[in-house]
């Protein structure tokens, strides 16, 4: 497949650039050692459009490609990579709710979504819901024209400091066809959030646990049909798994340009460190496994474009594949920096502890490994 960027991409991925450079990179340390969640500049980054990439154009959103998306997003992480990891969130929230709920209840956050003004978190895990999704307890009960939502859930990126939530939540009995999905106000009466998580990586945004405590949602909030919820999160979780990829990509891509340069001016034993040829070595296999990664990660994205019959496949294996290389890139720049890439005055520790988590959320690799092998004895 031909992935040269057309004209437009290369537009959108300039100003992805200059967004990341001017606006990202230079505060993404602070944010890290603060753990301050940048809303404003979640919002700047709304203002061209970055807050809803494939939320159809007739819903309010640009209505890119999920290929268009990937390379917005591989770009913005080189800026930094939690903040553009929680737009991926955000983003696949906004497009949950923009496809799947009905005219009114998107009309409602339409214009806050699409803008960053309101930010949406996406429910799912719970304390013991963590990869047998399908096994969720939360639940919601029909009363008159509302849902009553009760349960917990685990590990939400945003929470807290979002204004809408998608929750999945039991409405039938057990498995996934008991699962329905609703969108509602995060400060609805009812709903408490947990303290932010103490995390080793992604501080720029925080993840807390949210209970439901016979929370009210109207059932106009309820996303597509009783039973559906399932299937849709799912859905959700195709694009997110390719985004999250291209998080991998884009922080690895910059910890490889700092290596490479890192390499050039530093010295030892009378000689470049570039002039060792295990180091260039190095160097080699990093940019040749980024560059398969970034491949698969375009065709996949493609394949969901196309809603190829196993697009879920390819964003399994992209995820998966994407997510151990960016990781390793990271922690091999890291190696090449010495002692200087464990130090919080350079980036790289921080590009260690950022694409860790990559590995583990949206479906931890091993899940992925999972759906592929599945798909393999299926055929
Ligand atoms: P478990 O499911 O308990 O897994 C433990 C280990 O067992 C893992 O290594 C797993 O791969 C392995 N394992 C489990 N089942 C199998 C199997 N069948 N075969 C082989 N190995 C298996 N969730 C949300 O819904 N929304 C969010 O916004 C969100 N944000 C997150 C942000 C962060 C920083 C983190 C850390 C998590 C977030 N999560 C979120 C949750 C995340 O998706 C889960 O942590 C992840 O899906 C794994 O679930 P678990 O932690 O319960 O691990
Ligand atoms: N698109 C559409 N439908 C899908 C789908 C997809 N991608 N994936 C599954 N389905 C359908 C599937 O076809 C089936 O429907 P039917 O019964 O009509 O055939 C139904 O959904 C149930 O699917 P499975 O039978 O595959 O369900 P199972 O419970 O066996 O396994 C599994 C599903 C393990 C793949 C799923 O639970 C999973 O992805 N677990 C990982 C959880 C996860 O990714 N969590 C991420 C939380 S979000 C996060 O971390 C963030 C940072 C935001």
């Amino acid at each position: 497949m031909d992935f040269e960027l057309n004209e437009d991409q290369r537009a959108f991925v300039a100003l992805a650039g200059e967004f990341a450079d001017k606006a990202l990179a230079p505060f993404a340390a602070d944010w890290d050692r603060d753990h301050h969640f940048p809303v404003d500049t979640l919002q700047q980054a709304g203002e061209l459009g970055f807050c809803a990439l494939y939320t159809p154009e007739a819903a309010g959103g640009l209505g890119l490609s999920r290929l268009d998306a990937s390379l917005i997003f591989e770009r913005l992480a080189m800026g930094c990579t939690s903040t553009t990891a929680f737009l991926t969130i955000h983003n696949m929230v906004t497009w949950m709710i923009a496809s799947s709920a009905g005219k009114d209840v998107w009309e409602k956050w339409r214009e806050g979504m699409t803008s960053g003004r309101l930010l949406g978190s996406y429910c799912l895990t719970e304390p013991n819901a963590g990869s047998d999704a399908a096994s969720l307890k939360t639940r919601a009960i029909r009363v008159g024209e509302d849902y009553e939502l009760s349960g917990s859930k685990m590990f939400i990126s945003g929470a807290g400091s979002t204004q809408v939530l998608v929750v999945m939540a039991r409405t039938g009995g057990e498995g996934p066809d008991g699962i329905s999905a609703f969108a509602l106000d995060a400060h609805s009466p009812g709903i408490e959030y947990g303290r932010p998580e103490d995390k080793m990586g992604w501080s720029s945004q925080p993840t807390c646990s949210v209970s439901f405590d016979g929370v009210r949602v109207p059932a106009d909030q309820l996303l597509g049909r009783e039973g559906e919820g399932f299937k849709l999160a799912m859905k959700g979780l195709d694009g997110g798994r390719i985004n999250i990829a291209s998080c991998s990509l884009g922080t690895a891509r910059q910890a490889l340009n700092l290596a490479r340069n890192y390499l050039q001016e530093r010295s030892q034993f009378g000689r470049k460190l570039a002039d060792f040829q295990a180091l260039q070595f190095s160097l080699a296999d990093m940019a040749t496994e980024l560059m398969a990664a970034r491949q698969l990660v375009r065709l996949a994205a493609s394949r969901l474009d196309a809603g190829h019959t196993d697009a879920t496949t390819y964003c399994a294996m992209a995820k998966r594949f994407a997510t151990d290389v960016g990781f390793n890139v990271c922690d091999q720049a890291l190696q090449l920096y010495g002692g200087y890439g464990y130090i919080r005055e350079y980036p790289l520790e921080r590009h260690v502890r950022d694409t860790r988590v990559h590995r583990i959320l949206e479906g931890t690799n091993e899940i992925m490994k999972l759906l592929i092998a599945r798909r393999l004895l299926a055929a």
